[in-house]
């Protein structure tokens, strides 16, 4: 059985990846940490308070609960990243260099994410393919891109077992986004539900993927999972199942709330992101090297979020 480390469970994908993880492989092997205390997985599982900065502190958990697999989702993301680029590499990179040097002293695999902010505007914009040029223009990009290289070079130079996804923007009904770009397509379900109205960051026809949390949490495991002689790349494989614009996602809500009104105050630092990053991703590489293949797409995800969100809203928990 795995032994599991999750370093930044209490982000986004962390606290949803940590549940999943725990109800495949057992609570006991999965350790999840934060910066912070955690309520929701210290009641669940093994937890600690780690900042993943802190080298030392990092490699005892590692030592003290015999761990064989690391996933890194410590990041702060594209928007927030630009309020202060220099503190944004320092968590982003001091999270992934110390990752690596732990996993490799401990023999331990590695999952980081990298992300569609990987790209920049000078990528092929449709179906952008695997291997391209990958130049972004926002310190999440610069990254994320260090990150892939870096993570090659400890598989190349060391054996060391990296691997990743570039994640999209991730949808999800339990946990809120914060600090990215995409997270208006997880708002505007929010707020179709508590107000029926929403003002939109990004312009109506900026096109982004994006992907249902429950596809992301199945890429991890099952990319992690992957019989390493059948995988080609490793830092870091497109994956895809929805790419879709403001406009359209407002169209698909309205069909089941029809009076939702939708205005817009674009955020310019959130326009200059999404217009440099693709439009939409080609992910042959994943279906073909270890069978990638989403369940979700705008339509069944659209039902199932406002189906959860409107359960919420009448716990009173909105
Ligand atoms: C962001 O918007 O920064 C993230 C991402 C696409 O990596 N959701």
């Amino acid at each position: 059985m795995k032994k599991i480390l999750i370093v930044g469970a209490g982000g986004q994908i962390g606290s949803e990846l940590t549940a999943y993880l725990r109800s495949i492989y057992g609570a006991n092997n999965v350790v999840a940490t934060d910066v912070r205390e955690c309520e929701s997985l210290s009641s669940t599982g093994p937890f600690e308070v780690l900042n993943a900065l802190d080298a030392k502190a990092f490699a005892e958990i590692v030592n003290k609960y015999k761990i064989d697999t690391i996933y890194n989702l410590v990041a702060l993301l594209s928007a927030v990243g630009e309020k202060d680029p220099m503190f944004a590499w320092s968590i982003n990179m001091g999270a992934l260099t110390n990752s690596l040097e732990i996993a490799r002293e401990y023999g331990c695999a590695l999952f980081t994410p990298s992300s569609i902010g990987a790209f920049g505007p000078s990528s092929p914009k449709d179906s952008t393919p695997q291997d391209t040029l990958m130049q972004p223009t926002t310190i999440y990009g610069v990254c994320k891109v260090t990150g892939e290289m870096i993570s090659n070079y400890y598989n190349l130079r060391y054996g060391l077992d990296t691997r990743s996804v570039r994640f999209p923007g991730i949808i999800s009904n339990l946990t809120l986004p914060g600090g990215g770009t995409t997270d208006y397509a997880v708002e505007i379900f929010y707020e179709a539900v508590k107000s029926g109205k929403f003002t939109c960051p990004i312009p109506s026809d900026m096109f982004m993927d994006m992907l249902y949390m429950p596809d992301a949490l199945k890429a991890c495991v099952e990319l992690m999972e992957a019989d390493p002689a059948k995988l080609i790349h490793r830092n870091s494989f497109n994956i895809a199942s929805m790419s879709f614009s403001p406009d359209i996602i407002y169209k698909e809500i309205c069909k089941h709330i029809p009076n939702l009104q939708m205005d817009y105050k674009i955020e310019p630092i959130k326009e200059a992101i999404a217009s440099s990053w693709p439009n939409s991703l080609d992910d042959t590489c994943a279906r073909a090297e270890w069978g990638w293949k989403p369940d979700w797409n705008l339509e069944n995800m659209t039902v199932d979020m406002l189906k959860h969100i409107k359960i919420k809203k009448e716990k009173g928990l909105l």
